[in-house]
């Protein structure tokens, strides 16, 4: 994990942005994986560039989701399905959270596809083309969630390379997609210098539009307009800002991941057992709590709208997290319980946004 160096802040309202490693997926195969692996063990943020995702794909689904968002909110409101998934506004979750942006969240289920129709469109006229927009990105998109977890897989030696994207894949996958559009809201800095500038990098007065939490999925792939908003939070709690770039994704560790290359996986379906072993050497060189699922948080800008689409790669409900049995031993105790992504993620659901999940799941 990186620590801000003293530049990352000029003043206290105004963050330098951070460069995030951007990883070159054109690259070679074997080059790019260790770059991958040395992204999630600094950063645990990184970008892709020449991802494969075609341009017209994310076009196509940026225009739906500002179309949508530029309807009357009664309409929007009509788009309030069977929660959480559907139109929510300023609240998050069930546990009181609340921030100044609008969102839709969508199952990426392939079984779900009528209802996902029937949430982003609420014009019967375009309902085909705006379920095949919707539909295209999010195969695209879980593609490349694939590849990435493939060549995470690859870096870390582990044997089966497919042990993560396998549970992407599964058609019970509970991976899910989230557009957020943030509208503008005036900032209160007293700072009129250096920030009346219409620049994508907000200073710290600017209101919170999703506020600081950690990712409890696998992996996140997140995709935004111009505008900046995201920041994340480095191992000395420094804020810093993440400079837009609608060319890449942004891929940040989930909660899941954290915990994933010290265990195997195990998934249990009514019709198979799947264990995956890992690589006892490979596993020994890995330090406890190696990726980090990082912090991050997202604020509006003063002027202009922010539009951002994440796509959350996680596992089906009954894939089982725990610790294999080889890698425990008096002078190193499974650090987790073993628990199922249904588990963790209703741990999650019943409680507030920035808790920390994890330390509920630690032996004691
Ligand atoms: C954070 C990541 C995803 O946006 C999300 C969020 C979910 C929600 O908005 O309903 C949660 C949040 C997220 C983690 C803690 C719980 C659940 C809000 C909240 C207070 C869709 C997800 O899977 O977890």
């Amino acid at each position: 994990m990186v620590v801000a160096s003293p530049t990352h802040q000029i003043h206290s309202e105004k963050l330098l942005a951070i460069e995030l490693p951007t990883i070159d997926l054109s690259g070679e195969r074997s080059a790019v994986s260790s770059l991958i692996v040395k992204a999630c063990d600094e950063y645990g943020f990184f970008k892709v560039k020449n991802h494969g995702v075609p341009h017209d794909i994310i076009a196509k689904m940026e225009k739906e989701g500002f179309n949508f968002f530029a309807k009357p909110f009664e309409e929007k409101q009509k788009a309030e399905l069977a929660k959480p998934f559907g139109y929510g506004c300023k609240n998050i979750g069930f546990k009181g959270d609340t921030g100044e942006v609008e969102y839709l969240l969508l199952n990426t289920n392939t079984l779900s596809v009528a209802e996902r129709s029937k949430t982003i469109s609420t014009d019967p006229a375009n309902f085909r083309q705006h379920s095949s927009a919707v539909s295209a990105y999010i195969e695209a998109v879980r593609e490349l969630a694939c590849e990435l977890l493939d060549l995470l897989a690859e870096g870390l030696w582990v044997p089966d390379r497919s042990v993560f994207s396998r549970l992407i894949r599964d058609v019970d996958s509970d991976s899910i997609i989230r557009l957020n559009h943030y509208p503008p809201m005036p900032m209160l800095c007293q700072d009129k210098e250096l920030c009346k500038d219409k620049d994508s990098s907000p200073c710290n007065q600017n209101k919170v539009g999703f506020g600081e939490h950690s990712d409890p999925q696998i992996l996140t792939i997140l995709r935004s307009n111009d505008v900046g908003g995201l920041q994340i939070s480095l191992n000395d709690g420094a804020w810093v800002p993440v400079t837009p770039d609608p060319a890449t994704f942004c891929v940040n560790v989930g909660d899941l991941l954290q915990v994933g290359p010290l265990f195997s996986l195990i998934l249990l379906s009514s019709l198979n057992v799947k264990k995956v072993e890992w690589d006892l050497m490979g596993v020994a060189a890995m330090t406890n709590g190696r990726f980090v699922s990082v912090r991050h948080k997202a604020l509006t800008n003063s002027y202009r709208s922010r539009m951002s689409m994440a796509y959350f790669a996680a596992p089906p409900p009954d894939a089982r997290i725990t610790v294999p049995p080889e890698m425990i031993s008096p002078t190193k105790p499974a650090l987790y319980k073993p628990f199922t992504w249904a588990e963790f993620k209703k741990a999650a659901f019943a409680l507030r946004l920035g808790d920390s999940r994890l330390g509920l799941f630690r032996m004691e």
